[in-house]
């Protein structure tokens, strides 16, 4: 703090303290959703065009390339694309010229209270990055290009056409219990069989494959990368192996095809972070039929977004719909797809930012997280209207959540959070159960925040909780399991990281517990560094004993993981 430059800052670092004071009354993020949002978005590498706003700070053209990837790599998963604000503020010029160069640098630099990072006290950025950052920001966002119908066709190969295909099944895998998990930072997924954990392939993908889902045949697998890039799977091939592949975007994370009676393997959907917008597909080839934007007005104030990103899809069981959550619009949009060309969307308001969700057991009834409300919906496929929005715990995170039968209130689904330790149970049978249906029956306490994905099975007398973002590596290594007849027995720790015998694994971060088709054990991937050994521990769900863990210098990164049939069926 010698130089004027620094004085000036320590001055406005006084001001921005108690701006974020005030702020934290309202909202303060935890450091495991913090890290957890803020990850790195492939726009980074993507050109833009950028107009020189004559009221900001200037900058050369290297300084912009340079603060842009710095951006979307760091900012842009809490801030938005164009800067609109979602979980972080929004950081439009109208905002940030006034603040001013020197006041902007105290929240890179610092922090505050109310949830953004400490970039350069962290050792993350420099000085001289914060004052980069600082000046780039009061400039005019660049938006990145718009992915339509044209630019699609050109990245689609079909690289097994339809009739080329085997017309019956060719290998001798037991195909629904293979394994699809995501191999994150090597851009693949690894194809494992079920039952006798041998890796059968290791698939090219997109970057970061975010999740697998299945066909309603169970033949093909589809799996999207942050990169918007989807690719097919055949399971019926002598290797299991990629038929086609498209980008529906620049950036995006959720894929699901065609459930109901009459159209099984018929249509693929696609939903997109950047554009925001969402695309259906051919089945058996991935041809693009249709794109339909998601821009529009919030569900609160009624205000124009921008860049509403398409969270979770998922296919109903009850009408030939595809069921869209729309994030920052807080809208869940039942897409009629009989007749695409004459499109109905039913639009249910629901709340601010839609995520992650689950169907019930019945798989009537689709439970979506609003992360930023602290609520559940549960939307009612059949009737295609809101059921209840129901209070929970701080950042609910559910991945699908978790159905179970509680021994006093029948039916419920189950939701971790992020931003605390409770883990709240929902009643879901409004017909046996009324008084207890889209109720918090019952909040039983989890080892900690930064959970991400909860699971039980209708075979299993379990429930497993994992807490892959929790700050304390004894929380991070292990899976709490509950006995789901003895609820109020607490929970047992498995050291799941111990099990794989690695030593110097970094992060081992226990993520997402996944059943096998039988039902009787568990998968859990062991996330370690990109340059250090990972692993896949299996426990055997009757002993909680450990039965298995699949090493493999292959297995680089493995994050999700989608059994077959559990995913085919939408049973978890
Ligand atoms: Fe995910 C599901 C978005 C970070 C692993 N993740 C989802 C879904 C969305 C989403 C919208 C629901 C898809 C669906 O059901 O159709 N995830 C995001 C983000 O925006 C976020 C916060 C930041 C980012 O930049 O991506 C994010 N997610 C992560 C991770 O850091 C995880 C742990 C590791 C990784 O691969 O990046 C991760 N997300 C997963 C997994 C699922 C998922 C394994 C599927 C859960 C399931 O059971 O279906």
């Amino acid at each position: 703090m010698n130089t004027p430059r620094m004085a000036r800052l320590a001055a406005a670092m006084m001001v921005a303290l108690a701006f974020g004071a005030q702020a934290e009354e309202v909202k303060k993020p935890s450091q495991p959703e913090i890290n957890y949002q803020a990850g790195t978005s492939p726009l980074a590498t993507e050109p833009m065009y950028q107009s020189s706003n004559p009221k900001a700070p200037p900058m050369t053209q290297a300084e912009f390339d340079k603060a842009r990837k710095i951006y979307f790599e760091r900012c842009a998963g809490c801030h938005g694309v164009l800067r609109k604000g979602a979980t972080g503020k929004p950081l439009t010029p109208d905002i940030t010229l006034s603040k001013g160069t020197d006041y902007l640098k105290v929240f890179i630099a610092y922090g505050s209270p109310a949830g953004m990072p400490n970039w350069m006290t962290s050792g993350e950025m420099s000085e001289a990055d914060v004052d980069l950052m600082a000046r780039y920001i009061q400039q005019d966002p660049p938006t990145p290009p718009e992915f339509g119908m044209e630019q699609m066709k050109s990245t689609w190969k079909v690289i097994v056409p339809p009739d080329k295909r085997p017309t019956k099944k060719l290998n001798n895998y037991n195909i629904s219990n293979i394994f699809s998990t995501t191999l994150r930072d090597s851009g693949e997924v690894a194809l494992i069989d079920g039952d006798t954990k041998q890796i059968i392939n290791i698939i090219k993908t997109g970057y970061a494959v975010h999740i697998s889902r299945l066909s309603a045949s169970g033949r093909y697998l589809f799996v999207i990368g942050r990169d918007a890039k989807i690719n097919m799977i055949d399971l019926w091939m002598e290797k299991p192996d990629n038929v086609a592949e498209i980008r529906v975007g620049l950036e995006a994370r959720s894929v699901d095809t065609s459930k109901y009676k009459g159209y099984e393997d018929k249509l693929a959907i696609a939903g997109s972070y950047w554009p925001p917008q969402y695309t259906i597909m051919r089945g058996d080839t991935l041809e693009p039929l249709k794109i339909v934007s998601t821009r529009g007005m919030t569900v609160d104030k009624q205000e124009y977004h921008p860049e509403p990103r398409v969270a979770s899809i998922v296919a109903s069981h009850f009408k030939p719909e595809f069921v869209v959550n729309v994030k920052e619009t807080g809208k869940t949009l039942l897409v009629d797809y009989s007749d695409i060309n004459a499109l109905k969307t039913t639009e249910i308001g629901t709340a601010r930012f839609l995520h992650d969700g689950g169907l019930d057991s019945t798989h009537r009834y689709f439970m979506v997280a609003a992360n930023q409300s602290n609520k559940i919906a549960a939307v009612d496929l059949k009737e295609g209207k809101l059921a209840a929005l129901i209070d929970v715990g701080k950042i609910p995170h559910p991945g699908r959540g978790a159905n179970f039968i509680h021994a006093k209130y029948g039916p419920v689904w189950s939701t971790g959070h992020l931003g605390d330790d409770s883990i709240s149970l929902i009643g879901t049978d409004p017909v046996h159960h009324k008084a207890q249906a889209w109720k918090v029956v019952e909040t039983i306490k989890s080892q900690g925040g930064g959970s991400l994905f909860i699971k039980s099975h209708p075979k299993s007398t379990h429930l497993y909780v994992d807490n892959p973002l929790n700050p304390d590596p004894a929380i991070s290594h292990t899976v709490a399991v509950y006995d789901i007849k003895n609820l109020a027995k607490g929970f047992t720790v498995l050291p799941i990281a111990d099990w794989t015998g690695i030593k110097d694994g970094g992060a081992m971060r226990v993520v997402q517990p996944e059943y096998n088709k039988a039902g009787d054990e568990v998968w859990f991937s062991v996330w370690s560094a990109k340059d250090k050994q990972s692993a896949i521990v299996v426990v055997d769900d009757k002993t909680l004993k450990l039965k298995a863990v699949i090493k493999d210098p292959r297995l680089i990164t493995p994050t999700g993981h989608f059994n077959v049939f559990n995913t085919q069926n939408d049973i978890y």
